[in-house]
């Protein structure tokens, strides 16, 4: 190292000040630009149960240090059991076809198949997909997305983003951040369905990228 680079680095390091340094600043916290409530559906255990009685809302968050408290302390994704699901929404939205935000939407979807290679980094794709919606750069500024779901199922994961419209000019930049934060190769298609289409026998996936 020169003297004048080790000169400057002497200077920063006593310069700087990080949040460890005043009590104030070690509980800052960093605002989100939406609160987040995490909810999750539980697997059904007997027949009687329906949607409604198993999914529930788990939290809502709003800063950078709440979110990081609540990843580290709930079951990371390949500890779920089969037929749970994960949804993080937009606090107020619930993660459901019936809400108003979600009626005139849809979701762009990737399933794993348990063959992929990917199974042992689930948790790291689930999270990037997680950063990317409460850090919001999963779009720029359509304010599209609604939320971001996992399904536990026994053959795939599946991983899917939830919009509030099915207008295919907001919706290719989400669908093609997603193949990005999903680490999916060009011949791994995501498909954009409607919820409408979603709940129609036959019916086909309305974009694939
Ligand atoms: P799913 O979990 O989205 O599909 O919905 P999956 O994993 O293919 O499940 P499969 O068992 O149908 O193969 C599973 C079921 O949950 C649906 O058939 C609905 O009965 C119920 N369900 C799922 N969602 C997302 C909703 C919803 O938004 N509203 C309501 N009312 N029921 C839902």
């Amino acid at each position: 190292m020169s003297d004048d680079l080790a000169q400057k680095t002497e200077e920063l390091s006593l310069e700087s000040k990080t949040v460890f340094d005043t009590k104030e600043e070690f509980t800052a916290k960093h605002p989100l630009n939406n609160r987040w409530t995490l909810w999750y559906t539980k697997p059904q255990t007997n027949k009687s149960e329906n949607w409604h009685d198993l999914l529930k809302p788990v939290i809502t968050f709003s800063s950078v240090e709440e979110f990081w408290g609540i990843y580290n302390s709930i079951p990371p994704a390949n500890q779920l059991p089969l037929k749970s699901d994960y949804h993080l929404f937009k606090e107020g939205i619930r993660p459901e076809w019936e809400d108003d935000q979600n009626a005139k939407g849809g979701k762009w979807q990737f399933s794993f198949t348990r063959k992929h290679e990917v199974t042992p980094i689930i948790n790291e794709l689930w999270l990037r997909g997680l950063l990317a919606v409460i850090g919001e750069t999963i779009e720029d500024d359509e304010n599209e997305v609604n939320g971001i779901v996992l399904n536990i199922r026994k053959q795939a994961f599946r991983v899917g983003i939830w919009t509030k419209d099915c207008d295919d000019s907001k919706l290719k930049t989400v669908g093609e951040r997603l193949k990005k934060i999903l680490q999916l190769k060009d011949e791994q298609k995501v498909e954009f369905w409607s919820h409408d289409a979603s709940n129609t026998k036959g019916a086909e996936a309305q974009i694939i990228l």
